[in-house]
């Protein structure tokens, strides 16, 4: 079903694309040699639908819904950290694990949000140090009782804006720890659920008193070496429908007032907005961003991605504008309807397609053609390049990097369901 190329096929027929692509002026050993330098942070959420290993009595999940109940999810640390290194092996180049604060591993002892610490994340950190892939860090703002209301940081109640402010100062501590033991900065996002699902009377006051929060989260900076912070704007959640107090202007004003990252979820705007539009926008303000590259399905359904025209215009404008050390790519779906494992090698590997196909690119004739308002040979150029062998290219550098090429990796993930998954 799945077959392989054999090595020598792959050969062949990258020597075949390295010409075709030539003929364009463009380097196929080039762009291989910069798509292995820019890493993706998969989300470990995925593995376990966002559950984490927390025992709270939580109604609510802030929103936040995996729907499936495919068998084999992650039940521990352990099973989570060996799903995922099953993952890494099958996706291509170096990357990163991003970490939720309920993914804490505390012994057994009951430790709320706001006590967390840097020695309840020893466990992922030597984990990540022996595999060789940073770590990025959340605090979690949801699936808690004391945000069963929908609210937490722009709380009216005083003494659950400070037990989540707190959490966020010791996330970001946390994460300050991470940063310094791996020896690169780790990118914290956060995002809270904040928001009404009617229409409300003062939605001033709410983010007045976000804005608060957020200035005594944010009061003492992190070294850059260490920790990098990002705040997630959103339009609407499930129960938030009306109102999310941490809007995108909202964020937009913030990150660049306090000299934040904005990060841009793919999800998180009207249907028809796109983030890629918006990167060369953020950018001219921003130092840094962050991306959470996701697929909505008619709403914000974190679907797994695919091989979109919105994902690879988001990778095109990485690519085009050399913004890779500007722009942190961070993963955020979540199907529970298929097998776990599969669901981040193909997005992750979905996202790094998407960036080779980008690398490809003849750019610099492109804006030629642009610059001299010759949208005809454009458009021509664009749809002449989708036809060529970028899968050639693919196969080779799966190949170079050590990991199954085309569609191999399926055999691994279904031999895992077989012997390990199917037993939890
Ligand atoms: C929710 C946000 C947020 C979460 C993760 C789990 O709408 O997208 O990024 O998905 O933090
Ligand atoms: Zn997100």
């Amino acid at each position: 079903m799945f077959t392989a190329p054999t090595d020598a096929q792959i050969s062949r027929a990258y020597e075949n694309a390295k010409e075709l692509y030539a003929a364009y002026d463009v380097d196929t050993e080039q762009a291989v040699k910069r798509l292995a330098d820019i890493p993706i942070s998969l989300h470990c959420w995925q593995g376990d639908d966002v559950g984490g290993f927390e025992n709270f009595d939580a109604a609510g999940g802030g929103g936040i819904q995996a729907t499936g109940n495919y068998p084999g999810k992650a039940f521990t640390p352990e099973q989570l950290r060996q799903d995922a290194a099953l993952a890494f092996d099958l996706i291509p180049g170096r990357h990163r694990f991003n970490l939720h604060a309920m993914y804490a591993e505390t012994s057994g002892a009951k430790v709320d949000r706001d006590a967390l610490a840097p020695e309840h994340f020893q466990n992922w950190v030597a984990w990540a140090r022996e595999r060789g892939v940073g770590i990025d860090f959340n605090p979690t703002c949801f699936a808690h009782p004391r945000a069963d209301d929908g609210f937490t940081l722009s709380h009216y109640d005083a003494g659950v804006r400070k037990f989540w402010i707190n959490h966020c100062i010791v996330s970001r501590k946390i994460a300050e720890s991470i940063g310094a033991q791996l020896g690169a900065p780790c990118v914290t996002n956060l995002w809270i659920p904040d928001g009404y699902k009617d229409a409300p009377v003062d939605r001033n006051k709410s983010r007045e008193l976000l804005r608060e929060s957020l200035d005594i989260v944010y009061a003492e900076r992190s070294d850059p070496a260490h920790n990098l912070d990002a705040v997630e704007s959103k339009l609407f959640g499930i129960g938030s429908e009306s109102c999310v107090i941490g809007s995108h202007e909202f964020y937009m004003g913030y990150s660049i007032s306090r000299n934040l990252l904005l990060c841009l979820d793919a999800g998180h705007f009207h249907p028809t907005e796109v983030i890629s539009d918006k990167i060369s926008s953020v950018l001219l303000f921003l130092d840094e961003i962050l991306l959470h590259v996701s697929r909505g399905v008619r709403w914000d359904s974190d679907h797994v991605i695919v091989l979109s025209d919105e994902i690879r215009a988001i990778a095109e404008e990485i690519i085009r504008n050399n913004f890779e050390n500007r722009v942190h790519i961070g993963l955020d779906f979540f199907d529970a309807s298929i097998n776990r494992i599969a669901a981040w090698v193909i997005g992750t590997r979905v996202m790094i397609k998407a960036l080779l196909i980008a690398l490809l690119e003849p750019t610099e004739t492109l804006r030629q053609f642009e610059r001299e308002q010759n949208f005809t040979a454009r458009l021509a150029l664009l749809e002449e390049l989708k036809t060529l062998p970028f899968g050639a290219v693919w196969d080779y550098y799966c190949l170079q990097q050590g990991v199954p090429p085309a569609g191999a990796w399926m055999e691994e993930v279904a031999k895992y369901e077989k012997e390990v998954l199917s037993r939890r």
